[in-house]
């Protein structure tokens, strides 16, 4: 009986625990805010990147609270099929309490340490060797940062100093591609080949030069793909020899163009590339930050589109976007050439290497191995993917399909002989966006270019639901666009 009875008191007492520490706290968060509190409060408070804070503003900005596998939840209960893994980050998908705990651990264990002065820490040190094993056998040595366009900015300090280690000092300048996105610091940004950014803010900086970009569909013109992909590789050339190959230092490229709205180039291009930065010596940079990763149907987008690839930045999938981490690495050749003559490398962030952020990315690689993530893809669902994809090109409004690996684009058009747009300012894209952001499906819209991106677990069930989804935003896009 004694036993029974404090059993039950036990029990009362541990439900008054309960009652006394949630109850509050949802009645709080729920008290406290609502939508239009919290869009109140991030309209008076909150800078956001890449918006227009008017337009934002007018209608309040969409606030996210919850995520499982691939659905995004909002602060009014609503569920969305995340077609953008994120921001073409969330390669594994949403949820992965595993990767929760091992942050926790590492939290715990040793929350902080830098990599400065010639200190190193666990995670770093095992995902150093880790990302050696995963990228092709000459790229060896990683350089940590904290995202895409720091890294961005590695590249250039790195290949500088390279070229002065091997006695070329006057190799400075690296070529890019208009319309390309390498990251937002004032770098990164002139790597980039966004005009829109380029006229804010006194950008290029100096030392960067542009070549057009191999985008098929709207500067082709009569040629072939191929031819099409041979003469944009040979600007290339054609600006090595304008500069002088003793000044140019490196070329830089996204193995397919994303936030530029997935230029998926001809398999002409690359290997040309690849001749022309041989014939030149001319270090070639793939910027895998959206590519890497699985995204293309192998880890990186170098392995599955042919490029020697002598640096290569990674970041978004590489912690599937559970921690903020980039990372370069480069090839053994320069980290030769570094270690000789390189002396001090006048460079390094404070959270270079961070030890969450590395267990968070060990963790994510751990299990994208484990579940065979990248290979499941590739043999069962990334063709599926594709082919519906594919079989929208009869719909009225899209003009081109551009699609790889887990990569789409809808390209829409009002006329699809003629390929005229709807008009200049991506009506068509930001119609299309707010009509399937309203039917439950995020797409991002790039002018009006529909992009997809999902994430790499997505299933053949769900690819038919989100086929299903672009359908029909597509057709009530079409009936707002020629109402
Ligand atoms: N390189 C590439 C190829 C990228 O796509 C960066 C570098 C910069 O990474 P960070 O981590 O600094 O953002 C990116 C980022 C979009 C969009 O609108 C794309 C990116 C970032 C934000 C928005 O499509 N890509």
């Amino acid at each position: 009986m004694r036993v029974h009875k404090d059993t039950s008191a036990l029990a009362t007492r541990i439900c008054w625990v309960i009652i006394c520490t949630i109850a509050p706290l949802i009645i709080g968060v729920m008290r406290t805010y609502n939508t239009a509190e919290l869009q109140a409060l991030d309209r008076n408070h909150h800078i956001h990147p890449f918006t227009d804070h008017q337009q934002m503003w007018a209608k309040g900005a969409r606030v996210i609270t919850g995520a499982e596998n691939i659905y995004i939840h909002d602060s009014d209960g609503n569920r969305y099929l995340d077609g953008m893994s994120g921001l073409w980050c969330v390669n594994i998908g949403y949820g992965r309490s595993e990767l929760a705990e091992i942050a926790k651990l590492q939290m715990e264990q040793l929350p902080y340490y830098n990599s400065f002065f010639q200190t190193a820490q666990l995670p770093a040190i095992e995902l150093a060797e880790e990302l050696s094993a995963i990228t092709p056998a000459h790229l060896n040595r990683v350089f940590f940062g904290c995202s895409g366009s720091d890294g961005n900015d590695t590249v250039i300090r790195l290949v500088r100093h390279f070229w002065a280690c091997e006695g070329h000092p006057d190799r400075q300048i690296i070529i890019s591609r208009k319309n390309a996105y390498h990251g937002s610091t004032m770098a990164s940004a002139s790597l980039g080949g966004m005009a829109g950014m380029h006229a804010q803010g006194g950008m290029p900086i100096p030392g960067i030069a542009h070549i057009e970009q191999p985008y098929f569909y709207r500067e082709g013109g009569e040629l072939s793909p191929e031819e099409f992909g041979l003469q944009r590789a040979r600007l290339l050339e054609q600006k090595i020899l304008e500069l002088g190959p003793e000044r140019v230092a490196a070329f830089i490229g996204e193995p397919i163009q994303g936030a530029g709205g997935v230029i998926v180039p001809p398999d002409t291009y690359w290997p040309e590339i690849n001749r022309i930065c041989r014939t030149y010596d001319i270090l070639l940079c793939s910027d895998e930050v959206i590519c890497g990763f699985g995204r293309t149907g192998t880890w990186f987008g170098m392995e599955s589109l042919n490029m020697n690839t002598d640096v290569m930045t990674m970041a978004k999938g590489l912690t599937s976007g559970y921690q903020p981490l980039g990372a370069v690495m480069i090839s053994n050749r320069m980290a030769q050439a570094l270690d000789r003559k390189g002396g001090e490398f006048m460079h390094g962030y404070t959270y270079s290497g961070h030890p969450v952020a590395c267990a968070v990315a060990l963790k994510n690689i751990e299990i994208m191995r484990k579940e065979r993530i990248i290979e499941n893809a590739r043999e069962n669902t990334m063709a599926y993917f594709q082919s519906g994809i594919r079989s929208l090109a009869d719909h009225p409004l899209v003009g081109e399909v551009r699609t790889h690996g887990f990569l789409a684009a809808l390209e829409l058009v009002k006329n699809k002989d003629t390929r005229e747009q709807f008009d200049e300012n991506g009506t068509a894209g930001l119609t299309c966006r707010e009509v399937s952001f309203n039917n439950g499906l995020v797409m991002r819209a790039v002018g009006d270019s529909m992009v997809l991106c999902p994430p790499l677990i997505i299933t053949r069930d769900q690819i038919d639901r989100m086929h299903d989804l672009i359908m029909t935003s597509l057709d009530q896009t079409r009936s707002v666009l020629t109402k």
